[in-house]
């Protein structure tokens, strides 16, 4: 990354999952040496947080906030920012987030197997061979109607790869003002890209399964506290959806007693579908600094009263 070379010195805090702090960390430092780099930790003292001027991390631990009073701007290493806007964030502080199109490609990727997966009724066969089972189960290719729900950088990304597979895509976003409950009916599968706000959080409720099609599927790669875990796990039961493919649950790790591992119809995956590259978290911070030290508008801003 040559992001880094012009900088001037800053003093930088670094809060990573995957990538973990050390390895952002490590990174920003081969790029910019200028830089002095805090990975988090939680005995981090008073003064080493009084210091910190811009910050790299996915979430805010409580607290953290008021202690970092030279604290101007905040980068998400992520695309969500949602465990950044804490209410003692002081409105002061500028965010960021991380976009990286390979990020996109690969959660639109993760989509289209798990629909295509459904649609051509893949599991069947995975059945079957456990029975050395050769029945054959002719059909149609998949022109299924999709509703995607966000129309940001993986929306469009998701929407994209399932119209050119062949599905009938219908995109919906809060802002067009539309109720979500007119928008669901006639989709076979509804994918969840939105981001997670105050006004988003739980979206997915019993109301929404009720206004869903009769074996509707749903596809989470967003985040868990958009679904009402307990509704879903109903409108499972009840046969109004057939399916639900959860790549993000409420609580992350999902805890061994939630009834998501064992409800019949759902698919769970650990927040895989994709992850912004390490080059690119690192690029996309350096590039934002710049900006930042230069009085530049800030590439990638989030808009802090809406939350995206
Ligand atoms: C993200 C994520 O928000 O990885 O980028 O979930």
């Amino acid at each position: 990354v040559s992001a880094g070379a012009g900088l001037a010195p800053a003093t930088v805090l670094v809060l990573g999952a995957s990538p973990s702090s050390e390895q952002l960390a490590a990174a920003l430092r081969v790029a910019a040496p200028a830089l002095t780099v805090h990975p988090f930790a939680k005995d981090l003292d008073d003064a080493t947080l009084a210091s910190v001027e811009v910050a790299l991390m996915w979430r805010l631990p409580a607290g953290l906030a008021p202690r970092m009073p030279r604290l101007q701007w905040l980068s998400a290493p992520a695309a969500g920012i949602e465990k950044l806007l804490v209410p003692d964030l002081p409105a002061t502080v500028r965010l960021s987030r991380t976009v990286d199109p390979d990020q996109a490609l690969g959660i639109a990727q993760f989509v289209t197997a798990a629909v295509l997966r459904e649609a051509r009724d893949l599991a069947r066969y995975e059945r079957q061979q456990v029975q050395r089972d050769w029945s054959r189960h002719p059909m149609a290719a998949a022109r299924d109607e999709v509703l995607v729900l966000g129309q940001g950088e993986t929306g469009r990304a998701i929407a994209a790869m399932l119209g050119a597979c062949g599905l009938q895509v219908r995109g919906w976003r809060r802002r067009d003002g539309v109720a979500l409950a007119q928008a669901l009916p006639g989709a076979r599968f509804v994918v969840n890209a939105l981001p997670l706000t105050p006004e988003t959080e739980g979206l997915l409720d019993a109301a929404a399964f009720a206004a869903m099609d009769r074996g509707a599927v749903l596809v989470n790669i967003a985040r868990g506290g958009h679904v009402v875990e307990a509704d879903l796990i109903a409108a499972l039961a009840e046969g109004r959806l057939t399916a639900a493919v959860l790549d993000v649950q409420a609580q992350e790790p999902l805890p061994p007693e939630s009834p998501l591992w064992t409800t019949p119809g759902v698919r769970l995956t650990p927040h895989i579908a994709a992850q912004a590259s390490l080059s690119t978290i690192v690029g996309q911070f350096l590039e934002g600094l710049a900006a930042w030290q230069q009085g530049r508008p800030l590439p990638r801003e989030v808009d802090r009263t809406r939350g995206y």
